[in-house]
């Protein structure tokens, strides 16, 4: 094997350079199965100097990387096009003791949501992004993608939690800033910079991150509604009564269905409806009295279930929570995950399935996602060869309504032709001025984010 192999072993130890084709090969593939390519080898690095040397090392070697965190992301940025060094970043999983003063933890990369949030619970606090692959899914990924998921609504997206970071660099000089000042105006701000640029720029090895108040006690409604319009209207009358709402989704019946089926799950109601929603509000003594009273005066309702004992909240939770499992399980789907202003949204989804069949007269689109934010997870079943006509009908369709071409999962390797169906030239112009000044040689997920 090569030098820069060799070197690699020499940094990270041989049991961590992975070059056997069976030993790559669960880095290789992406969550859906849609994209994969093969890497020159995958690495292992357990600490941010680790990192750095082989950043370093492969600098010098002209080595394209890729860098993975719990290989949860939609699309296709953390899996290799071909002959790129992998760098996995899980064995940076490192949390320090939660400072409860300022309500911030620092941790690594590689740490997951799940177990950050068990060491925030655990200190009295919470994190504030919550999502469905939380067992995988890591901070480091999480921050390069921006994550969004079901707590957006109350605390913002992934962004808006990180306080600080520490990251390296294309040519391996580490930038440190971990000391999460509440005020600090001192220039640009690199930490949000890095948050949502997709491994493009930098390595984030270590984070620190803010932390929530723990609100124990919480409330979920089922909600069947006629459709979409009705969704919103339920939706308004939420936002207006419901101070402690910290999350509203939505999803359709062929999604329930198909959920039902793999979850086995009964139906959440005696009839059928046009579309269904899941409102939850967290608070510290029990809101399901706010919620029963709102759902009572809200003319969209139709039928409603309230929960609010663990198993009912996850059982609740469910029907929407299974839909990207149940759907893979159908199929490998043809992901597309947009956002549209509120006001467009039943336009778009009323369209959303012509337009699907007009390319593949066969293929079906299942829509569910984050009603608040006006975030469909468009996930099209069937598509086949045809995936790429299939997305560019249906991103020109989203533009169409001022809408993004990628609500929360990123752009990556799946959506980078369709840039500039959501950025003007002169942005998109600016952002490869910042990576070039970042990463002149290109090295950092090559592909991502730039056709
Ligand atoms: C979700 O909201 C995730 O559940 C996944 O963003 C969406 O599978 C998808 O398309
Ligand atoms: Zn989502």
């Amino acid at each position: 094997m090569s030098d820069l192999e060799d070197e690699l072993r020499a940094v990270v130890g041989p049991a961590h350079v992975l070059v056997e084709g069976d030993l790559r090969a669960p880095y290789e593939t992406d969550w859906t199965r849609r994209f994969t390519g093969s890497a020159r080898c995958v690495v292992r690095p357990a600490s941010t100097a680790d990192v750095a040397a082989v950043v370093r090392a492969c600098a010098a070697a002209g080595a394209p990387i890729v860098v993975q965190g719990g290989n949860t992301g939609l699309v296709g940025a953390g899996v290799p096009a071909g002959g790129e060094v992998l760098l996995s970043l899980t064995r940076l999983d490192k949390l320090e003791p939660v400072d409860a003063v300022e309500a911030q933890v620092t941790a690594g990369a590689g740490v997951t949501l799940e177990k950050l949030r068990a060491h925030a619970r655990a200190a009295g606090l919470d994190f504030g992004v919550d999502l469905a692959a939380r067992s995988a899914a890591t901070v480091g990924g999480m921050i390069a993608t921006n994550a969004g998921g079901i707590r957006v609504l109350q605390h913002g997206s992934m962004r808006a939690q990180v306080a600080g970071i520490e990251a390296v660099l294309a040519d391996g000089t580490v930038l440190t800033r971990l000391t999460g000042l509440a005020k600090d105006n001192t220039g640009y701000d690199l930490t949000q910079l890095l948050a949502g640029s997709e491994g493009t720029l930098a390595i984030v090895t270590r984070a620190r991150l803010r932390l929530v108040p723990l609100l124990p006690a919480r409330a979920v409604a089922l909600v069947a509604v006629a459709g979409t319009d009705a969704a919103l209207d339920l939706l308004a009358a939420a936002r207006a009564q419901l101070p402690a709402l910290s999350a509203a989704e939505i999803f359709y019946p062929d999604g329930l269905e198909l959920v039902r089926a793999y979850a086995k799950l009964p139906a959440p109601f005696a009839d059928p409806a046009g579309a269904y929603v899941v409102l939850e509000c967290a608070a510290r003594a029990d809101p399901t009295d706010d919620v029963l009273e709102m759902l009572s005066t809200c003319d969209a309702v139709e039928d409603a279930t309230v929960a609010s004992d663990r198993a009912g909240l996850e059982r609740l939770w469910s029907y929407r929570e299974s839909h990207t499992e149940a759907i893979s399980t159908a199929g490998v789907p043809t992901k597309l995950d947009v956002c549209v202003p509120l006001g467009e949204l039943s336009a778009l989804v009323a369209q959303l399935p012509a337009t699907v069949t007009a390319v593949v007269p066969d293929a079906r689109a299942i829509l569910f996602g984050h009603l608040n934010e006006g975030n469909l997870h468009v996930n099209v079943l069937g598509a086949g060869e045809r995936a790429e006509q299939v997305t560019d009908a249906v991103l020109r369709l989203v533009a169409t309504h001022r809408g993004s071409i990628s609500s929360e999962h990123g752009v990556g390797r799946a959506k980078a032709p369709w840039l500039s169906l959501s950025r003007t030239p002169e942005e998109i112009a600016a952002m490869r001025q910042i990576k070039t000044a970042l990463d002149p040689a290109g090295l950092l997920n090559p592909g991502v984010l730039f056709d």
